[in-house]
């Protein structure tokens, strides 16, 4: 196959996604290669062979006749997902191990956060009053996962080296050493009787819009060492239903979330998110996106696949994910 020209298309205005930096590092990785940003008013359209993405405009992509991929930036394709227009090449999205530890430390920190009970020591703190309360061990707590792919099963891993009782969800069955793993519908609700921190790492589809909801919530251990649930989701804003979380930390359905991810970001001035006591909010930096790491990544793949190798991570359109 001969050597395609890729195309490096970033719709934001974030610090971590220049583009101008993007291509230096296409550059840097892709051995030769053609790399050019778009928009380019003076490129046409046929010459290009793989676009690089983050959240093009729908519609975009349709421009280019001749594209054998498309490489999304990022690990979740809802965006691109809900453009009709999106030509039907392979679609990768990124697995990369950079990511993945990124994601784990999230998971992490806050899982530790709401267990050794942060918010409240800080809260003392601040009213200068000595009065710790129990400490449980990790052992008495269960963090269920709902989405234990790429990066579930990783923290998975990594709390279950910590000593919390692990639980996992998917979509079809999984076997995670050390994790007690239930799929599907048929085993959501035993999932979520067992479960004190709740954690969200599952992709946005049709089927899991606004799954993070009252009824969800009200199904989580009722006697959680914890005192109330924990919701910490740093899967995509459209899972939750965010008047149900707000309603459900105000009566006591949940103890207190950690929210990576909005329905609508940046969160406007206004949210209740903001200032809820019980809210600990993050500007959807839970796993930052790095271009050394995926550059390098999107390279090796393009390489193998003019090489007659196979894609890696192509999306399933039909699952959304
Ligand atoms: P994967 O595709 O590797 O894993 C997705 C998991 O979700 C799988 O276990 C899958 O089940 C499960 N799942 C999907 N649909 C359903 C369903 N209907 N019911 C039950 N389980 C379901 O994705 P990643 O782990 O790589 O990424 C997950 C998401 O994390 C991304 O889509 C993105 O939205 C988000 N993300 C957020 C970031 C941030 O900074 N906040 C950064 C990176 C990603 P099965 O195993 O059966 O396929
Ligand atoms: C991603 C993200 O999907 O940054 O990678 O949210």
């Amino acid at each position: 196959m001969t050597k395609g020209t890729l195309a490096v298309l970033i719709n934001s205005t974030q610090q971590n996604w220049l583009p101008e930096r993007w291509k230096v590092r296409f550059d840097a990785v892709c051995g030769g290669r053609r790399v050019v940003l778009l928009p380019d008013a003076g490129l046409d359209p046929a010459e290009v062979h793989y676009a690089a993405v983050w959240k093009p405009v729908p519609g975009d992509l349709g421009a280019f006749p001749n594209l054998r991929a498309i490489f999304n930036l990022g690990a979740g394709v809802d965006a691109l997902m809900a453009d009709d227009s999106l030509p039907d090449v392979p679609l990768v999205r990124v697995a990369v191990p950079d990511l993945t530890h990124r994601m784990t430390e999230y998971v992490v920190l806050h899982v530790l956060m709401h267990h050794r009970q942060e918010p409240y020591l800080r809260q003392s703190q601040r009213e200068t009053r000595w009065e710790p309360k129990y400490q449980w061990p990790a052992s008495a707590v269960t963090v269920g996962i709902m989405g234990v792919g790429t990066l579930g099963a990783d923290a998975a891993e990594v709390l279950r080296q910590l000593g919390f009782r692990v639980s996992g969800w998917s979509r079809s069955p999984r076997v995670i050493a050390g994790v007690e793993c239930f799929h599907g519908a048929g085993g959501f609700d035993a999932f979520l009787r067992a479960t004190d921190i709740l954690v969200c790492l599952l992709p946005l589809t049709p089927e899991t819009q606004r799954i993070l909801n009252r009824d969800v919530f009200a199904k989580l251990n009722r006697n959680s060492p914890l005192g109330a649930p924990v919701l910490i989701n740093a899967g995509r804003g459209g899972l939750q239903n965010e008047a149900d979380i707000l309603a459900c930390l105000d009566d006591g359905t949940l103890g207190a979330a950690s929210l990576d991810v909005f329905v609508q970001e940046p969160v406007p001035p206004d949210s209740a998110f903001w200032t809820h006591p019980k809210v600990v909010l993050t500007p959807h930096n839970a796993a930052d996106t790095d271009a050394d790491a995926i550059s390098a990544y999107v390279a090796e793949q393009i390489a193998r696949f003019e090489a007659g190798g196979g894609l890696e991570n192509v999306v399933d359109r039909a699952r959304g994910y």
